[in-house]
């Protein structure tokens, strides 16, 4: 695996300069890779594409927009009119699910009322809406399929088109009640015929506030970026605050899913799952 890392990173320099995401769409179209740590906090620090082989993308061609539709001519999107009644909006993004050439507006709403803890006593949802031709209109939801009561500002991981086959790809992330550490599963879905579909095995990846995320294309064998997790471990004796060792599982796109390719428990220890994400993607030799 750290020659294979080693590569990659060699190849990272060469390909710096020419490399550019196909993303057919997205608020931030690009190949930076994306990470979402323990506050939902992302970031973007540089275009690490590697890609050099592996099984060819079969890229979904997108389809020109019917005549007298096009984006310039699509009114802007009001979110707050798509929350439903007792919930508030809590973060949006536009992307084209579809493919049509027109944006969709993916809207993540939480409720309002409140219990004694202060956790919202109605599931989030995110609410996807679709412009018509002449009016925005609710699509479909997406509710929070586990305990989780909340959504923020970092709930829409990416909306970009992550594997290269030309239908984006949607990470979201919804958050449960916690004192010193929460709940943040990953969810993944995608608008195949008009559906949404699970695109992560097993539904999910279940996540906490002490571990970590990054996109970011690591692995020949597989096309496109991968989702690559760090995981605390907890040590005998360590307490939170405490480096500790971090658990790497690698996501990568294989038979219409993304699944746990590869995962290494290397010994050193580290302050935050950012820093082993960091350590991996770097290529770092432990
Ligand atoms: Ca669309
Ligand atoms: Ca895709």
């Amino acid at each position: 695996m750290r020659s294979a890392v080693s590569v990659v990173a060699i190849l990272l320099v060469a390909l710096l300069a020419g490399c550019h995401s196909q993303s057919a769409s997205g608020p931030s179209s690009g190949s930076a890779p994306i990470v979402v740590g323990q506050s939902g906090k992302l970031s973007s620090d540089g275009d690490t594409k590697s890609r050099s082989g592996g099984e060819a993308p079969n890229r979904r061609p997108t389809p020109p927009p019917p005549a007298g539709r096009t984006t310039a001519e699509v009114p802007p999107c009001d979110p707050a009119a798509f929350a439903q009644t007792g919930y508030e909006v809590m973060t949006h993004a536009s992307a084209d699910l579809d493919g049509d050439g027109t944006p969709e507006e993916i809207i993540g709403c939480q409720g309002v009322q409140k219990d004694e803890l202060g956790a919202p006593i109605e599931p989030p949802y995110f609410g996807i809406a679709r412009w018509t031709g002449s009016a925005w209109e609710e699509w479909f939801t997406i509710p929070s399929s586990g305990d989780e009561k909340f959504l923020e500002e970092g709930s829409i991981v990416s909306t970009e088109d992550l594997n290269e086959d030309g239908c984006v790809e949607l990470v979201l992330r919804f958050y449960g009640f916690g004192v010193s550490s929460r709940p943040e599963p990953i969810y993944v879905r995608r608008i195949v015929n008009g559906a949404a579909e699970e695109a992560v095995d097993g539904g999910g990846v279940m996540a906490s506030s002490d571990d970590a995320l990054t996109i970011a294309d690591m692995d020949v064998n597989f096309p496109g970026r991968e989702l690559i997790f760090a995981f605390m471990e907890w040590g005998e004796g360590e307490a939170h605050v405490d480096a500790h060792r971090y658990r790497i599982a690698v996501y990568g796109w294989a038979k219409g899913l993304y699944r746990k390719v590869d995962s290494l428990s290397p010994a050193v220890k580290f302050r935050s799952a950012e820093a082993a994400l960091e350590a991996y993607t770097n290529g770092t030799d432990y």
